[in-house]
């Protein structure tokens, strides 16, 4: 496949081919952990990601056959968060979260080896995972001296159970693609060889359906969940979908010819 480059960035790779954007986190060498800068990186891409309209299914990944992602980098890791080039202690792996949730496209987590710590949280936030058979995944908060009590567990005791999720965040212990498939944490396994091709089938059947109905149940779906910020959400959708009516463009039309609206012609729906 010949991915072209949207953006260089330094921390990521951005690329495009067929109507999917890529987001690689660039850093074998400290096992795709993030840093502040890679995280803005990130956002900064899931934000071009949501406005180009040729995107429509955005892939994240690690580079490399060892990890997707390893969390935050403990090299960087201060006393009120993690310090990025300007200095600044900053948790913002959490602004990323919710714009992987946000976007109104589909994110499929492309988990080619370790998802660990923040690195498993980002996998989880992501609307589909797929992950190669070398794939490990688990929480280590409690053991390094964190945690992500947010959307890392709530969202996730909603993806695995109760249960499980107290159990992966209480015991710190590894799972394997395979245990990983079994409690629901991820949607498909296959060879590492194949990991790439089977996530692009994936979006390309994708891209096959009404992006709006896409939207409209992702929205959906993040709504049950996400309280007041998720009925925004959907709300939102739906007043987008009231101003492509007829009946919304009367009342505009209206206010800007100074004269009383006439909505008497506009259907009402059982
Ligand atoms: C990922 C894992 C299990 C891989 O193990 P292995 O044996 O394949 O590799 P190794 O030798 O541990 O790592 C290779 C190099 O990458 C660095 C290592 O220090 C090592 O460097 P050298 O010894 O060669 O110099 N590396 C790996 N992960 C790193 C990291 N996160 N930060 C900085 N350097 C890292 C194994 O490496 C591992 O367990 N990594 C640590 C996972 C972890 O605890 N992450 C932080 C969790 S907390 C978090 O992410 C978080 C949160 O809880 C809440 C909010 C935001 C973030």
């Amino acid at each position: 496949r010949n991915w072209e480059t949207i953006k260089e960035f330094e921390e990521i790779k951005f690329e495009y081919w067929e109507g999917i954007g890529k987001i690689t986190i660039n850093r074998p060498r400290y096992r795709n952990a993030f840093t502040p800068d890679t995280t803005r990186e990130m956002c900064e891409a899931m934000v071009i990601c949501r406005e180009n309209p040729d995107i429509s299914v955005v892939v994240f990944t690690g580079e490399g056959d060892k990890a997707f992602c390893s969390g935050g980098d403990q090299n960087v890791k201060s006393t009120a968060g993690y310090i990025g080039k300007d200095g600044v202690p900053r948790l913002n792996v959490l602004d990323l979260q919710k714009l992987i949730r946000s976007i109104p496209k589909p994110v499929i987590a492309m988990v080619n080896g370790y998802a660990i710590g923040g690195g498993h949280v980002l996998h989880v936030v992501c609307d589909l995972s797929i992950a190669s058979e070398n794939a490990i995944f688990g929480q280590t908060g409690p053991k390094v001296g964190s945690f992500d009590a947010g959307f890392g567990s709530s969202y996730l005791a909603r993806v695995v159970g109760q249960k499980k999720a107290r159990e992966i965040w209480f015991l710190c212990e590894q799972y394997s693609a395979q245990e990983a498939l079994e409690m629901g944490l991820v949607n498909k396994v296959v060879p590492f060889e194949e990991l790439e091709n089977e996530t692009v089938r994936w979006a390309q059947r994708m891209m096959m359906h009404s992006p709006l109905a896409l939207r409209m149940i992702k929205a959906g779906l993040n709504a049950e969940l996400d309280g007041q910020a998720g009925i925004q959400e959907l709300a939102g959708n739906a007043t987008m979908l009231y101003y492509m009516t007829e009946e919304a463009q009367e009342g505009k039309k209206a206010f800007l010819e100074k004269r009383k609206p006439d909505f008497s012609k506009y259907p009402k729906m059982p």
